[in-house]
């Protein structure tokens, strides 16, 4: 080497270790301004939209207006090694939640999480710090009740720390936007968050239904046979889920001819049965040359290459499989299109799992294994999504492929609305599609987490959520599964899933107890459909979670703070499940719900509270949703200290875009109490879906001091109960 070689190397050395590149430099905030009510948007000097593109926000915000000079939540940003940071640093006592994803409790203060979408499965990469989908936003709960939520707008690698005193994002990638939403109540920030990052599109009333599901329905046969059982024990259920078991050899958009020979009539034999059927579709192609979908995604050049513009290739359950780059516009159509033959054997709804993407390179010594696509595989991007390397889209990968396949699904049944469930999401993914938990272990500490994991998605803009009821790995005991169906049946997303070579986990699978467990705790499902649906609406229209936590029900009230073995469904019932020990439930007045004979004396069965001042409707038992639900309205009440309450039915066809153009109905129910004597009826309603032939009359049933008291009427003229 020569001396001048030499010298710059020294230098070179020299620099790298010069605490101008090890430490944190502090970055100025460059812009700052309102970009909403109590909406504030900081943009760091050095910014580039280029390096760091934003896929959370549902549109670029403008900022309208200066902050106001209380404003009191700033970020300060700081770059160390070219990896940006950003601290906000907190004042008084604040309870934080978020990260949505996430195991372990609601209370996130202490936790640290890794933003890095990963197949975890029993959530054991990392000791669960880092599960399958990315949501950079914390949500400050003050000691007052007063709020404030923080978005990150990056989706490059990156940790997050909540801690006590401060809110920590630090990236491996570029600077990036923050915004802070400050307002009156977790529920105002969660509509700012709504604001920023849209809100669920109102799903097919199908989709709430009960859903079954295992990897390793291998048969058509097989299928048919869960199908048929469920309606002879008249167990309620909509919809039968098909597993890669229906792919042949795991090609994606096909169908094995031996075991799956004709797809479209299997479909209409569960619809004739009143089920839906979803199908999962993986992001691995498999390398085959003779395979038109591998072949038709070559031709149009939509695979991923290595840096020097060879074909990447992973393996997963296919074997080496190509993988689409979904950064460009043309791969975002090619994936579109592939729905409209698939769905044409009349699928009813698309699973996309895998797509964190999750490669398997255990043939490589451990060290080196990274179990997805390596960080320098360039993505090419188009439209407004700059190029970068993988390292940049990882986070991204399953949100832009459930926006090309609702996209297609879309595209493939113009008149229905998409139902799309995938397994890797990053924050505003729920514009895209519902979301399971993952890979869970049937074992009482997954089950327990149910609750904090669902609640907290619902806390990060994804009201619609829910585990493999009864536990996807291991085999499960009859005990878990009555505790696990008793509550999850009030999830929002309520499926039973389980992994092939585990013990069969159909609700008749644990014997004739527990089969009666099953059935009551179904039903009580079907009965709360018309509130389901309504809460459903809701989280459509203003961002508002299905299932939230305790301490919605009086923010101020810090008792509530960590409660996470109970939750509201929506703001008028709580749902107490059978393994909750002495939780701290919400104060003030609240009455037992029995909605199925037996649902008090079982024990599996979780408890339901109705809020004082709140009127829950209900519908009747049904076997699936294309029964009529609503012969029968009975819409339960819970007055309040002052003999008042009020509560909510959304209602429309349950399929279909008319709700849009005003098909739908929003009954305003008020009951108020004189005497002996309580009134109840519609207050106001909106749209002009009607609901005459479908309500034939209406029940009202008081439920007070543990009494209930009924009466009958119809919703013209209203009901009165006699409380004597
Ligand atoms: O497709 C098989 C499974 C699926 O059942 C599960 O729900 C996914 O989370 N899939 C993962 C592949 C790996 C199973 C061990």
């Amino acid at each position: 080497m020569s001396k001048i070689a030499r010298f710059l190397s020294l230098i070179t050395i020299l620099l790298l270790f010069h605490p101008l590149f090890t430490e944190a430099q502090p970055v100025a905030i460059a812009r700052s301004g309102m970009v909403g009510k109590s909406i504030a948007q900081f943009v760091p000097e050095g910014f580039d939209a280029n390096k760091t593109p934003s896929l959370i926000l549902k549109s670029t915000p403008v900022i309208s207006g200066r902050l106001p000079s209380h404003w009191k939540i700033y970020p300060e940003f700081s770059v160390t090694e070219g990896k940006a940071s950003a601290i906000i640093h907190l004042k008084g006592k604040v309870s934080l939640y978020g990260g949505g994803e996430v195991t372990g409790t609601l209370l996130r203060n202490g936790q640290t999480i890794r933003l890095w979408n990963t197949d975890s499965g029993a959530y054991g990469v990392d000791g669960g710090s880092r599960l399958y989908q990315s949501h950079p936003w914390v949500m400050g709960l003050r000691e007052d009740g007063t709020a404030f939520g923080v978005i990150f707008d990056s989706f490059w690698k990156a940790e997050l720390r909540t801690d006590d005193d401060k809110i920590e994002f630090n990236t491996e990638g570029a600077l990036f936007n923050v915004y802070v939403i400050d307002r009156n109540s977790p529920q105002e920030v969660l509509q700012g968050l709504a604001e920023l990052i849209g809100t669920i599109d109102l799903p097919p009333r199908w989709s709430l239904g009960y859903q079954q599901c295992r990897f390793s329905y291998g048969t058509e046969q097989r299928v048919r046979e869960i199908a048929s059982t469920f309606r002879a024990k008249q167990l309620p259920c909509d919809v039968i889920w098909m597993d890669i078991d229906y792919m042949d050899g795991y090609r994606v958009f096909t169908f094995n001819k031996a075991t799956f020979p004709n797809p479209k009539q299997l479909n209409a034999d569960l619809h004739a049965k009143g089920f839906r059927s979803v199908f999962m579709i993986d992001p691995g192609v498999k390398v085959d040359a003779g395979y038109d979908v591998y072949n038709s995604g070559t031709k149009q050049d939509v695979w991923l290459k290595d840096p020097s513009g060879k074909e990447y290739h992973g393996k997963v359950w296919p074997g080496d499989c190509a993988f689409p780059d979904f950064t460009m516009p043309r791969t975002q159509q090619w994936w579109a299109d592939l729905y409209k033959p698939f769905l044409a054997n009349d699928i009813d709804g698309v699973w996309n799992d895998m797509n964190e993407p999750a490669v398997n390179d255990n043939e490589l010594p451990e060290a080196m294994r990274l179990g997805t696509i390596p960080y320098d595989i360039p993505h090419r991007g188009g439209a407004n999504l700059p190029a970068g390397p993988h390292l940049l889209y990882h986070n991204a990968y399953g949100r832009l492929m459930v926006e090309a396949t609702r996209k297609g699904v879309l595209a493939a049944k113009p008149d229905k609305r998409p139902f799309v469930l995938t397994r890797s999401n990053l924050l505003g993914g729920q514009r895209y599609a519902a979301t399971w938990t993952g890979d869970n272990y049937a074992d009482e500490k997954f089950m327990k987490v149910t609750l904090p994991m669902s609640v907290t998605l619902g806390l990060s803009g994804q009201p619609f959520s829910g585990p493999d009821i009864g536990g996807f790995l291991g085999n499960t005991s009859p005990d878990l599964w009555g505790q696990w169906i008793g509550f999850g049946v009030f999830l929002p997303f309520a499926r039973g899933h389980a992994c092939a070579g585990t013990n069969d986990k159909e609700p008749w699978a644990f014997g004739p107890e527990l089969e009666r467990t099953s059935k009551i705790a179904l039903e009580r499902r079907y009965r709360l459909l018309p509130y389901l649906y309504t809460l459903f609406y809701n989280a459509h229209k203003t961002g508002l979670p299905v299932m939230c936590p305790a301490f919605f029900d009086d923010p101020g009230n810090t008792a509530l703070r960590s409660e996470e073995q109970i939750f509201l469904l929506g703001k008028n019932l709580l749902v107490v499940p059978a393994f909750a020990k002495s939780p701290n439930l919400p104060t003030g007045i609240w009455e037992t719900l029995n909605l199925v004979d037996g649902d008090q004396s079982d024990r599996y069965q979780a408890k339901l509270l109705v809020k004082g001042g709140g009127i829950v409707p209900a519908g009747e038992i049904i076997q699936n949703t294309t029964e009529e639900s609503l012969r029968q309205l009975t819409l339960y009440i819970c007055l309040d200290a002052k003999g008042k309450a009020g509560g909510e039915l959304y209602w429309d066809a349950g399929e279909g875009w008319d709700f849009k153009k005003n098909g739908f109905k929003l009954l305003n129910f008020q009951a108020s109490r004189s005497k002996n004597l309580v009134s109840v009826s519609v207050k106001s309603a909106l749209g002009n879906y009607d609901l005459s032939p479908e309500i034939r009359k209406v029940k009202a049933i008081v439920l007070h001091q543990g009494k209930q008291y009924e009466g009958i009427g119809s919703l013209k003229d209203g009901v009165q109960v006699n409380m004597h």
